[in-house]
């Protein structure tokens, strides 16, 4: 094995660097649902990755895909030349997505995928002659990336307030986490539909004829799996339509499967005009990100001489071949394995699991839905994020990587997860609970 690498150089993203440098945690290798560190402890995974390794690690298929287009064709430009690979994994994502979004703008994040969808949304107002409409509307506790448009319309404080006066004309939903009425439910809170008619407000401060867009995590993941209320997603559909705004759903983390259907758009029968998606698209494999865009939002833009650009936008690796061949591989390797009914068949096993954890010490809330689910803790006295932390660090040690976010611990293990390894997770989250102070 080569010498351990100075840790100084990176400056790791979204991490306590001076920590993480006297307490590094190493991953050298993945297969299935484990990781190997680098001192050959295996690693039971809750987390997908990060939500994106959705078929497992390393999955055969997918890496010989990879590799035998990198072999073959390793780059080439998007701009004003193609090569088949986008075209089919296009076509590929546009016949399993919901309603009528059937064109495929490429990118190689969820970040910008985000700030994609939001130009789309302004533009498209624009070419239809109404280009007042420049608000974006996002929601508080919201997590669409770290481009410019991603955190105006974000909701997460720590990742705006460095940055200066973001993007002009936004404003914000209230979010729907509220733990007096939502406490330890299973699946769609009954509470906080209501919270979709704030919509109106905003509507009526600012004008409908200034509002471009609203975007929503469907499941708000990042800050810790907020489930929408019963009929939440549906209202703010009504609204938008009465007002001629689009709906954008930021599905990075709840497409392909993790809501128990392919979309979260299926699951909760609410048709966005754009999608978001990034993640598990490529099973992680390789990075690559996209906007699913409503067939009305393209046709707006194809007009004018055909030689001209529609859309001045799009980046040097759109649409990559290594990545589409990883999107068309995992693609297929998710219909071909059944992952997304077995999603379905899973979770409530996952959800019995989670929601055993009620009345275990420090938790104050439990939530899921599909393969996603949650355990909020009371924070430590005068030290947020520590007792999660220090939880998340005694997890790892024990052979199981979960996520903490907040004081919330996160679990979205791949699909192909069994009955056993859900009980090893929450048998290993209880014990460390009854462990930490
Ligand atoms: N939108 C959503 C809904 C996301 O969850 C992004 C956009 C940005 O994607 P990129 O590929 O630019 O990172 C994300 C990313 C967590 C966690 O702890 C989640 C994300 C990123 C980091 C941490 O749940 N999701």
């Amino acid at each position: 094995m080569s010498a351990a690498p100075n840790l100084e150089p990176y400056w790791m993203p979204f991490t306590g660097n001076r920590y993480f440098k006297a307490n590094p945690l190493m991953i050298a290798a993945a297969e299935g649902m484990y990781f190997t560190t680098t001192d050959g402890s295996k690693v039971l995974d809750g987390i997908a990755g990060l939500w994106c390794c959705t078929a497992g690690h390393c999955h055969p298929k997918i890496v010989a895909a990879i590799q035998s287009q990198v072999a073959t064709l390793d780059y080439a430009t998007a701009f004003q030349l193609g090569h088949p690979g986008a075209f089919e994994l296009a076509e590929k994502l546009t016949s399993i997505a919901p309603g009528n979004l059937d064109h495929v703008f490429f990118t190689n994040s969820g970040s910008e995928a985000v700030d994609t969808a939001l130009k789309i949304a302004i533009a498209y107002h624009r070419v239809r002659g109404e280009g007042q409409r420049l608000r974006l509307i996002g929601r508080e506790r919201g997590y669409h990336g770290v481009g410019f448009g991603g955190i105006s319309v974000g909701g997460m404080s720590p990742n705006r307030k460095m940055y200066g006066a973001l993007l002009p004309g936004v404003d914000h939903l209230p979010h729907t986490h509220d733990l007096g009425h939502n406490a330890f439910s299973r699946g769609v809170p009954e509470w906080g539909g209501h919270l979709a008619d704030e919509l109106e407000n905003i509507v009526a401060l600012h004008d409908a004829s200034t509002i471009a867009a609203v975007i929503v995590e469907p499941v708000t993941g990042s800050a810790g799996v907020l489930v929408p209320p019963q009929g939440y997603l549906s209202r703010l559909r009504e609204i938008c339509d009465r007002h001629g705004i689009l709906l954008i759903f930021d599905e990075v983390i709840t497409a392909f499967g993790r809501t128990g259907n392919r979309f979260a758009a299926n699951t909760f029968a609410v048709q966005p005009d754009l999608m978001t998606v990034s993640k598990g698209l490529t099973n992680g494999a390789v990075p690559m990100g996209a906007v699913l865009v409503d067939h009305a939002i393209y046709s707006a833009f194809m007009t004018g001489p055909e030689q001209a650009i529609e859309f001045f936008h799009g980046y040097t690796t759109s649409g990559h071949p290594a990545a589409a061949a990883a999107g068309i591989a995992s693609l297929d390797v998710y219909e071909e394995e059944g992952l997304y009914q077995r999603a379905g068949e899973m979770a409530p096993v996952l959800a019995d699991a989670v929601h055993s954890l009620k009345g275990a010490p420090h938790v104050i809330d439990v939530r899921n839905i599909g393969m996603m689910a949650a355990v909020e803790l009371a924070p430590r006295d005068g030290e947020p994020t520590v007792r999660a932390l220090d939880v998340f660090r005694r997890c790892f040690d024990a052979g199981v990587l979960i996520r903490t976010t907040g004081d919330t611990i996160a679990l979205m293990p791949p699909l192909i997860i069994d009955d056993s390894q859900i009980d090893q997770i929450v048998t290993t989250i209880r014990d460390n609970l009854q462990a930490v102070d």
